[in-house]
């Protein structure tokens, strides 16, 4: 049974309770793990103040934390295959998906290793030439790192990385769904490295039970959340109290605006992979598309084409595009989405239901879904679905795709298919959200900065603001002749 790793030590849950894995693919149980109490989440961030307040990791050199960074990269590129193994066991997704997650994440941990031995701060420009003032950044301190199910230890690398390369010490959550990956690096890391006790500990749980001291506790500086909007808000709330520093991530209902000067194979590639990658459970996953009229026709019809190609079955099996949606739960509530986008009269052209394989039969699969004659105003255009949905608008101008694409509470990301590079700088500038793609959709990598821009979230992950939201900023003023203030008077 898989344990928590709290103050340096594994140990089982206070309460000894623990929790069955299910496979998404079959329903079978995988593993079975410690589901801590409150109070283990209190031992951790406990344990994490005592070992950021004694200094040993944030007055380790930088150069020495950047190794250890570093290290953990090495790791995840050595143990790729049974890190990947497990986030297919754990997610559905298929193991080449998991793969090149695991080859980004080796590459987040690169990144930040570099960023971590190169920062020292800035000397100033002071009122007088007898002052030596300079700008440094330290470590916020003790972070709880909450992360979702869809991209479980990826979320967790954007997150640990930068916490510990910047000196901070941290208490991990995972999706009490997928926990498997993040357990097992945590497990590497403490075998292969020097970590002292305290800097990372790692608690399995449910999100409102051991969330609560995570993002309540006035031990706990920074809370960096990935996850939907509802919980994002109640974290954000709870953080209010005790002024925690705050950073989010929630997700998206990401646009993706096709020109009609475009090869439309390409774009029709383009908008499946946008949509239906990891059955459309990702943050940045393109559910609206938005097509000039003269080619809407034409557009669906190539991508209509393109579905039975994504192949949906279990992600271990080679050829398999697609798994299935992370549990019955999420599933209902897709389902729920297509339902009511059927009540309000959409045109469901594609999907909409479960395969019919039997050999599915006990996963929780949904066919690639494709809704025409949406309006604005329907929920499932304006709701996140976070499954295989996909629906398609028409507009007419450059103006009008750009308020279509606008229209939204979300500003994660978006994408843009124009051959006319003014049309395609101008759309670029006027999208309201955090990445936008010019003829093409999805790739990231760890030197840009990612995150939203309205309700997707506050803060940003990668590049160097993913760095520095785990630093604060201090101000060193240093007086080389201190004389009387002349406040008050001298004599
Ligand atoms: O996520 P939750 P859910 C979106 C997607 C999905 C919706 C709900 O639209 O349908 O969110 O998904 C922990 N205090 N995204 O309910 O609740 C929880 O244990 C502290 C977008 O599965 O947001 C898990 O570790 N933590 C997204 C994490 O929060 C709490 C990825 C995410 O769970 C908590 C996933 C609490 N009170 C879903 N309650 C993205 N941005 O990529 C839960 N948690």
């Amino acid at each position: 049974m898989t344990l928590l790793f709290l103050d340096g030590r594994w140990q089982p849950a206070g309460g000894r309770a623990t929790r069955e894995i299910l496979s998404p693919h079959d329903g079978r149980v995988v593993a079975e793990v410690a589901e801590a109490t409150a109070e283990d989440a209190v031992v951790a961030i406990t344990a994490a103040r005592r070992a950021f307040d004694t200094g040993t990791w944030r007055h380790t050199p930088a150069p020495e934390r950047a190794r250890a960074i570093a290290a953990i990269g090495q790791l995840v590129a050595e143990h790729r295959e049974d890190l990947a193994h497990l986030e297919t066991l754990d997610t559905g997704k298929p193991i080449a998906e998991s793969r090149v997650d695991m080859d980004d994440i080796a590459a987040v941990f690169a990144y930040f290793a570099g960023l971590a031995g190169n920062e020292a701060g800035r000397v100033v420009a002071a009122p007088s030439p007898g002052v030596v003032s300079r700008v440094q950044r330290e470590p916020v301190g003790v972070c709880s790192l909450i992360t979702p199910w869809n991209y479980p230890l990826l979320q967790a690398a954007w997150k640990l990385a930068p916490a510990l390369a910047a000196g901070n010490t941290v208490v991990l959550k995972p999706s009490e769904l997928t926990p498997l990956t993040t357990h097992r690096l945590v497990e590497l890391i403490d075998t292969q490295l020097d970590l002292p006790p305290g800097v990372l500990n790692l608690v399995l749980g449910a999100g409102p039970v051991v969330g609560e001291p995570l993002t309540t506790h006035p031990d706990v500086d920074l809370v960096s959340f990935t996850g939907g909007v509802a919980t994002g808000s109640a974290i954000m709330a709870k953080a209010a109290a005790t002024i925690k520093r705050v950073a989010l991530e929630l997700g998206g209902k990401n646009p993706n605006l096709v020109f009609a000067d475009v090869d439309l194979d390409l774009a029709a590639d383009h908008a499946l992979t946008a949509a239906y990658l990891h059955a459309g459970q990702v943050c940045s996953a393109g559910s609206r598309l938005l097509v000039d009229a003269s080619i809407h026709d034409d557009l669906v019809e190539r991508i209509v084409a393109r579905l039975p190609e994504i192949t949906l079955g279990d992600g271990f099996v080679e050829g398999v595009r697609c798994g299935p949606l992370i549990s019955p739960e999420h599933r209902a509530k897709v389902e729920g989405y297509i339902a009511g986008a059927i009540d309000d009269g959409a045109s469901l052209v594609a999907g909409g239901r479960r395969p019919d394989d039997p050999s599915l039969a006990h996963g929780t699969y949904l066919l690639p879904t494709l809704f025409t004659d949406v309006d604005p105003s329907m929920t499932i255009v304006r709701e996140e679905v976070f499954g295989p949905v996909l629906t398609v608008e028409a507009f007419r101008t450059e103006a009008e795709a750009v308020a279509l694409a606008n229209d939204t509470v979300y500003g994660l990301a978006g994408a843009v298919w124009t051959n006319d590079a003014g049309r395609a700088e101008r759309v670029a500038g006027a999208l309201r959200c955090g990445t936008v793609w010019i003829n093409d959709f999805h790739p990231y990598f760890p030197q840009a900065e990612w995150g939203g821009f309205k309700r997707s979230g506050i803060g940003r992950e990668l590049g160097i603001a993913g760095y520095d939201e785990y630093t604060e900023l201090k101000h060193v003023h240093h007086t080389l002749r201190p004389a009387v203030s002349g406040w008050l008077p001298t004599g």
